[in-house]
């Protein structure tokens, strides 16, 4: 491995900023990262997928910069988790004084106040003029889990409704929620019972209006399960993995109306869409709804380890003392992290911010799909934005563009990600703190890209 290619020096700025700018050094991956990604293979499960091994070593805002000092400009956001900017200032001077007084005690055996402070700001952000509750822990799948344990506790039943196309995490139950088996699923099971996946709107491909496919929701429902057997219907706003689609209008507050008709607990795995992305606190409010539930992680806390659950108080109380828990909800680290990131969605205007990155992005989206037909659909809310790829002669996925696109992107410094059930989609999850000038130079890369494509 040669080491002739080294760093640059490290940029002039404070503690822990990176110049905010795309600039490839080393062919990618870099020598120290294909050295690193070497030990990796020896000792990390191969199971344990890698996107593109390029090995970060700093970042700041939106720029993130490997261990070859190449600097790449990040559409991901490490999948919206740093919507509030990677090393954000407040953020780590919050994590930092935290870390020095206590770093764990267990909530639940002896409590301490970050925990109730991100219970009261979840309370106050999330949609839903009534009295609520919050359980914090680990991961999005460990609040799904919570949502689905807690619904069955306060119905009495045992049935999870789920939607077509929908990702919802990877342990035992959250398997069992996934649309996807490849490469959630395939091989993993057997898995967990009583989970009924159901048809979803998806306007792009069913062309149905949101009445129709609500309609047709239900109805499978009703028939293939039963209403009273179902304790909980489960939905994304925006589903996240299968490709940021946005249902049709009116789809999901038809199926929040028929759950409350019916004695189900709705509720929505916000756990992608939350947290200021959509330019909302909570997608739900694009929809008009107040979910009974709302699951919670990824942009929570800045990278920090943490998720939770909100919901009506009546139906949180449900669960018996001792009922919810685990070792690290909640960590006080984690929820220090998540007060910086509500302050700084406020000081900052990030809802603003996300809203600003969709006038930027959406416009500029549409632009290449007037330019390359393989382009079927832009699509999305806020800074939660997709492009779905399609033959445009047959309508058929597109996914090896996508992956052509995504490797000659990152060639050139730019990180994007896919999704979709087909992998034929580049999703847009960027820090909310990119600046507009970072947003063109990025979408120059990829129409470069897509004519080499
Ligand atoms: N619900 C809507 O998007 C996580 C998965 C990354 P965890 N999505 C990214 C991967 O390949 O594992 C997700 C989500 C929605 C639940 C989850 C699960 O959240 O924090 O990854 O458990």
């Amino acid at each position: 491995m040669t080491d002739t290619l080294s760093a640059p020096a490290p940029a002039a700025f404070g503690d822990h900023e990176v110049a905010q700018e795309r600039r490839i050094v080393t062919p990618v991956p870099g020598p120290k990262s294909q050295a690193l990604h070497e030990r990796r293979l020896a000792v990390v499960s191969g199971g344990v997928g890698t996107t593109l091994p390029v090995y970060i070593d700093r970042a700041h805002d939106a720029v993130v910069v490997d261990v070859d000092g190449n600097h790449f400009i990040d559409l991901g956001g490490g999948i919206g988790v740093m919507g509030a900017g990677h090393t954000n200032d407040a953020v780590v001077a919050a994590v930092q004084e935290q870390v020095a007084k206590v770093t764990h005690t267990l909530f639940t055996v002896t409590p301490y106040e970050p925990y109730v402070r991100v219970a009261e700001l979840l309370v106050e952000r999330t949609p839903g003029d009534f009295a609520k509750k919050v359980v914090l822990v680990n991961s999005g799948a460990e609040a799904l889990e919570n949502a689905v344990k807690i619904a069955r506790k306060h119905t009495g039943r045992n049935g999870v409704a789920v939607l077509d196309h929908g990702y919802h995490g990877r342990t035992n139950l959250t398997m069992a929620m996934n649309f996807k088996a490849m490469p959630y699923n395939l091989g993993f099971g057997p898995f967990a019972g009583d989970v009924h996946h159901a048809p979803n709107s998806y306007p792009f491909h069913d062309g149905l209006s949101g009445a129709e496919a609500a309609k047709r929701t239900i109805s499978y429902l009703e028939k293939r399960v039963g209403a009273q057997d179902l304790a909980c219907l489960v939905a994304e706003p925006i589903q996240g993995e299968g490709g940021f689609i946005v249902p049709a209008e009116g789809y999901l507050l038809a199926l929040q109306e028929w759950c409350r008709a019916n004695g189900i607990v709705f509720v929505a795995d916000e756990v992608q869409s939350g947290v200021a992305r959509t330019g909302a606190w909570y997608a739900s409010e694009h929809f008009g709804l107040e979910p009974d539930m709302i699951t919670t992680a990824k942009g929570i806390a800045g990278g920090m380890v943490l998720a939770g659950v909100v919901g009506r108080a009546e139906i949180m109380d449900s669960a018996h003392a001792g009922g919810l828990g685990g070792t690290y909800g909640g960590n006080p680290v984690a929820c220090a992290a998540a007060i910086a990131v509500f302050d700084e969605i406020e000081r900052r205007d990030l809802l603003g911010a996300a809203k600003r990155i969709e006038s930027t992005l959406m416009p500029m989206l549409r632009e290449l799909q007037a330019k390359h037909p393989v382009i079927g659909d832009v699509r999305g809310i806020g800074a939660m934005l997709a492009i779905e790829f399609v033959d445009p002669e047959t309508g058929e996925p597109d996914a090896a563009t996508v992956s052509r696109i995504a490797a000659e992107a990152a060639q050139q410094g730019v990180l994007v990600l896919t999704a979709g059930t087909y992998g034929n989609v580049i999703r847009f999850l960027p820090p909310l703190v990119i600046s507009d000038e970072l947003l063109r130079d990025a979408v120059s890369v990829l129409d470069a890209a897509l004519s080499k494509a």
